[in-house]
């Protein structure tokens, strides 16, 4: 029994779908221009698609799995699960209007008229906010509506925000963030499921290393002590003696968003030598 993996083929989510299954030990075999490809060290396969379809194919049983970014997921409503959140293509959905319009709140987009590729999210949205407005579909190009005399305001993609300004546009409603999530297909049988099940598991330890980062210090044996309750680790830092008298080096683990802070409080309780390193997988 093999699974099938269904990524864009193409585009901004295709290169980090395919390092995540590299980093998950997957090596994938795959020529320009494929369409299919195998996996010689692990019993899966990988269908290059455009992203729009990888919903339909997985609520389909064509493909068992499939990366697409939390907006597409919503956009195609197809009957999938969703498996996890895979950290990446990072980016939210948001409301925009032109920089001069003086905006007071949602109220604004009644009797107006939106453009936006996503007509089922925005409609969604509006509806649970009781805001009347015309939803205008078009499939690329959505900041240039408002210049076009099209619509009012736009309903689309921000990632830095550089397209909104340089097409005069402010942003002014988050409705959703969205970053790549795995789907899979509802009625997996147990064997796919179990391969289903490694594979999440090596995503978590991936997941876990990256955002961690392997610590080694030194300190005078009477600052241990004090280095230990600023450290929080996996379960109590490792602690070797140095060969200089009275000084030990610790081991242990932070994590990255509290790295910073961290590292700060250790200097201050007498810490030296401070080293850093990136980790490649955790296990638990
Ligand atoms: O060909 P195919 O249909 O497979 O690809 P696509 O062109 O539909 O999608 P693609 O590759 O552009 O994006 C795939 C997914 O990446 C999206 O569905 C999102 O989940 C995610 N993502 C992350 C983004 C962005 N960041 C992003 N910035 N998708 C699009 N954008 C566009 C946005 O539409 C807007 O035009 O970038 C512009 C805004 O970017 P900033 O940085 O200027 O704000
Ligand atoms: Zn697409």
């Amino acid at each position: 029994m093999r699974l099938k993996i269904a990524i864009q083929k193409s585009g901004r989510l295709s290169e980090q779908s395919k390092s995540l299954l590299k980093e998950c030990g997957i090596k994938i075999n795959n020529g320009k221009n494929q369409l299919m490809a195998r996996s010689t060290n692990f019993p899966i396969d990988f269908l290059f698609l455009r992203d729009d379809d990888i919903p339909q194919y997985v609520e389909d049983g064509v493909s068992d799995l499939g990366i697409v970014g939390e907006n597409v997921w919503l956009e195609k409503s197809k009957k999938v699960a969703v498996a996890k959140k895979l950290g990446f293509s990072k980016c939210r959905m948001c409301l925009a209007v032109p920089k001069a319009t003086s905006y007071s709140g949602l109220d604004f987009f009644n009797n107006k008229n939106i453009a936006t590729s996503y007509p089922i999210i925005l409609k969604k949205y509006l509806d649970e906010n009781n805001i009347n407005a015309a939803i205008h579909e078009i499939s690329g190009s959505v900041e240039i509506a408002p210049n076009i005399g099209l619509a009012e305001g736009i309903f689309d993609i921000v990632s830095t925000g550089s397209t909104l300004m340089s097409n005069g546009l402010k942003e002014v409603e988050t409705v959703l963030d969205s970053e790549a999530i795995l789907i899979t297909n509802q009625n997996l049988p147990s064997e796919k499921q179990t391969l289903l099940n490694e594979l999440l598991f090596r995503i978590e330890s991936v997941q876990r290393a990256k955002n961690s980062k392997y610590v080694v210090l030194n300190a005078p044996n009477n600052r241990i002590e004090i280095i230990t309750d600023i450290l929080p680790g996996m379960k109590s830092p490792t602690i070797v003696p140095l060969q200089k008298e009275g000084w030990s080096a610790l081991h242990s683990v932070i994590s990255e968003d509290k790295f910073w802070e961290i590292i700060g409080k250790l200097k201050t309780a007498g810490a030296e030598g401070i080293l850093v390193m990136p980790i490649e997988k955790m296990v638990f």
